[in-house]
């Protein structure tokens, strides 16, 4: 079977998973802050847990443009749910990536299964957008590690059962860093209190303490040294996720607010027969169309291994999170008081897409990358 028609059909599964079991619910479980396990796990029934993960290890082995599109339908049911997804997938990826063969064999069927769930942890309270300056410890006692430290913001944190947690075994900056496995049960490791945020709220926020963690080597990931760049790759394709989340949350509350226009009636006919507000919506799904293009090139470079991949995942972030952005609150103007209120879904897709712009690397962040790459060139 070809990718293309495997990827059809899937997109189709996927579709019509978030029309029946994410769109009827997503208001409640913000309201009620509920993240919904037994759900996830009906996702991981459709392979949502390993999209990219090999075949080998209980994945589906697609690729990254095969992702964005897969992400893109998702959100639509719910941006919060599909984002975690994203995360999930960032983990299982990274242990199937820079994994030992007994690491892969381990871990990644259950992750790949959402049998188990998984959460990334890289940011500190005091290392945030300079992820290469945190300061959590793994020191090494005989065969062990003893790990140490503070994780801050961590998405899924408390019900997750795999922590994939990045702390320094060497010197100063990024080549100190090396990434651990640490298993949820592991004594010495506690969680904050659930974050009250003003959007993601179907999943949970909290530190990931870590008082004297004991992990065997075997639970370090890749060598000593490698955890900051492992880090990295998994971010750039966790980028072009969150980015096509915002493009399916923005797609669907644009399509909303063309509904409510052809729908609501005022000054003698519907409000779509104004001109002013067709031509902003005609402008928004054309700066939504140019932002998707954007995300595939990205996503292609990245399966490609392209010298600019990194470049185009930051120019991606970048341009579609803060385009989506723009597009569900015109959305939510366009619905009048209507888009205010909690029962039209739409305030939500705009709380949940704004932290799309400060997460998985700021949109500031994201200039500093491009830049970057622009100065080397
Ligand atoms: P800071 O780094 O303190 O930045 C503050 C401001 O300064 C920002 O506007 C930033 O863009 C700007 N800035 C900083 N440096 C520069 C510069 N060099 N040039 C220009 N501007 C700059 N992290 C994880 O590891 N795992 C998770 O699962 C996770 N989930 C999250 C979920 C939520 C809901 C949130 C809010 C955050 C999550 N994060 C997670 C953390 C997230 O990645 C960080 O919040 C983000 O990287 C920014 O870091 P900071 O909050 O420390 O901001
Ligand atoms: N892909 C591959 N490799 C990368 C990379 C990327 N995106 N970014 C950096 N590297 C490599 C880089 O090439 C270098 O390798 P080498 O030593 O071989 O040259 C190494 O990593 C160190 O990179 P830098 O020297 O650029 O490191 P610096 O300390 O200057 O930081 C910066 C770079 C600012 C880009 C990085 O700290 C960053 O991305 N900060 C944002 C942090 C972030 O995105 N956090 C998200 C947390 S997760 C989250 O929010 C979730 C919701 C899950």
């Amino acid at each position: 079977m070809s990718e293309e028609f495997e990827l059809s059909d899937m997109t189709e599964a996927i579709r019509k998973f978030a029309e029946a079991e994410l769109e009827p619910h997503a208001v409640t479980w913000d309201e009620t802050k509920h993240f919904p396990v037994d759900v996830l796990r009906r996702a991981g029934e459709l392979g949502l847990g390993g999209i990219w993960v090999a075949e080998d290890v209980g994945g589906v082995g697609l690729g990254r443009s095969a992702a964005v599109r897969i992400f893109e339908e998702l959100s639509r049911g719910d941006t919060s749910i599909a984002a975690y997804i994203s995360i999930h997938n960032m983990v299982a990826s990274m242990i199937d990536t820079a994994g030992t063969p007994e690491q892969r064999q381990r871990w990644v069927p259950d992750l790949a299964s959402m049998a188990t769930l998984g959460s990334y942890c890289l940011t500190e309270p005091d290392a945030g957008s300079d992820a290469g300056s945190l300061r959590a410890t793994a020191r090494r006692d005989g065969e062990d590690y003893v790990l140490d430290g503070v994780k801050q913001f961590i998405s899924g944190a408390g019900t997750s059962d795999v922590y994939l947690v990045m702390a320094r075994t060497g010197g100063e900056g990024a080549a100190g860093v090396t990434a651990f496995i640490v298993p949820k049960d592991s004594p010495g490791l506690s969680f904050g209190a659930n974050e009250r945020k003003m959007g993601w709220n179907a999943q949970p926020t909290r530190q990931v303490i870590l008082e004297g963690v004991r992990v065997r080597s075997d639970q370090r990931l890749g060598a000593e040294g490698d955890g900051f760049k492992i880090a990295m790759r998994g971010l750039n394709g966790g980028r072009l996720n969150i980015a096509a989340c915002s493009l399916g949350g923005a797609q669907w509350a644009l399509e909303k607010a063309t509904a409510h226009l052809s729908s609501r009636e005022a000054f003698g006919g519907p409000l779509i027969n104004q001109q002013g507000l067709v031509f902003e919506l005609a402008g928004a799904q054309t700066r939504l169309e140019a932002a998707r293009c954007l995300l595939h090139k990205a996503a292609a470079a990245l399966d490609a291994k392209d010298a600019d991949a990194v470049k185009l995942c930051a120019m991606a972030k970048m341009f579609v999170t803060d385009e989506a952005f723009n597009a569900a609150n015109t959305a939510l103007q366009f619905h009048g008081g209507y888009g205010y209120l909690s029962e039209y879904g739409i305030e939500k897709v705009v709380r949940d897409l704004r932290v799309h712009q400060i997460l998985e690397g700021t949109n500031e962040i994201m200039r500093v990358i491009v830049g970057r790459a622009l100065i080397k060139e």
